[in-house]
């Protein structure tokens, strides 16, 4: 039986309902700048599909304000409207404004008592990540991690497999013994390009999105009083996503899907 030695997170959706934060900083930020530019969650949702703060102002504006893009300073604009965003986001998380979802602190610490490796895998800035790591696991969390690769520490934002090869790399792992935990159909390419099997658990932006390349889809990691929902991929039924589940469901993996 082949070990689950590694466990590789996505951020966004995955750790944590982030993304609704995220919109409320960004419309913060742009109005602060006195733009009339304002992101409604059902339009948010549509451009989560560009991954990334700034490429996604700069896809919105392509859409929506292409005379914009005429600016010659629109570069530094996006720079600055982006950073500051991340500012407000980042102070609000500090505040304690962003739980963790149902289950990760806890296979978090069961899988570091167990000693799997640990590493995060996401588009989102490096400050939003540490930020919400300390906020709900305290200081030391972020040595937790094997490796953090975020934002543009890597050419390519997903769906490009970038962060996670990249983070397979600093855990020395092969894909062969690592699992993903993704939330998005990018972020199921992105970790299906590197060679991971993935587990996702759907969120609130997410819903609805196309995750066939996914081993297995749930609603969430389970929670006391709240057992867990398979929405496709085979797995026996579960009150919870925990270690002795993974190591099992992994184990009997059809070999492809560790390719
Ligand atoms: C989600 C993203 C990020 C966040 C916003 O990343 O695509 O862009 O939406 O964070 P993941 P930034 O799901 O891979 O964690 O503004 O810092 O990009
Ligand atoms: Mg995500």
């Amino acid at each position: 039986m082949r070990p689950l030695d590694g466990l590789l997170f996505d951020v966004d959706g995955t750790l944590a309902e982030t993304e609704e934060l995220h919109r409320q900083a960004f419309n913060q930020a742009f109005s602060e700048r006195g733009l009339d530019w304002h992101w409604e969650r059902d339009l948010y949702r549509d451009l989560l599909r560009v991954a990334g703060g700034r490429e996604r102002i700069r896809h919105y504006l392509q859409r929506f304000h292409p005379e914009a893009l005429a600016d010659p300073d629109i570069d530094r604009l996006i720079r600055e409207l982006h950073a500051r965003k991340t500012a407000i986001y980042t102070e609000r998380v500090a505040r304690g404004d962003l739980p963790l979802r149902p289950g990760v602190a806890r296979l978090l610490e069961e899988a570091r008592a167990a000693g799997l490796r640990l590493g995060i895998a996401t588009t989102s800035s490096p400050e939003n990540v540490e930020a919400l790591l300390r906020a709900n696991l305290g200081a030391d969390a972020l040595g937790w991690f094997t490796a953090i690769v975020a934002g543009d520490s890597v050419p390519r934002k997903k769906p490009a497999p970038d962060v996670y090869l990249r983070a397979l790399e600093a855990l020395g792992l092969s894909s062969q013994a690592a699992l993903a935990f993704e939330d998005s159909d990018n972020g199921v390419r992105a970790a299906r390009g590197a060679g991971l099997p993935v587990l996702v658990t759907v969120s609130d932006y997410t819903r609805g999105q196309d995750f066939s390349g996914a081993d297995l889809v749930v609603d969430s990691l389970g929670a006391p009083g709240r057992p867990v929902r398979i929405l496709s991929g085979q797995a026996p039924p579960t009150e919870r996503i925990d270690l002795p589940f993974l190591r099992e469901w992994f184990s009997r993996l059809p070999p492809e899907a560790r390719r």
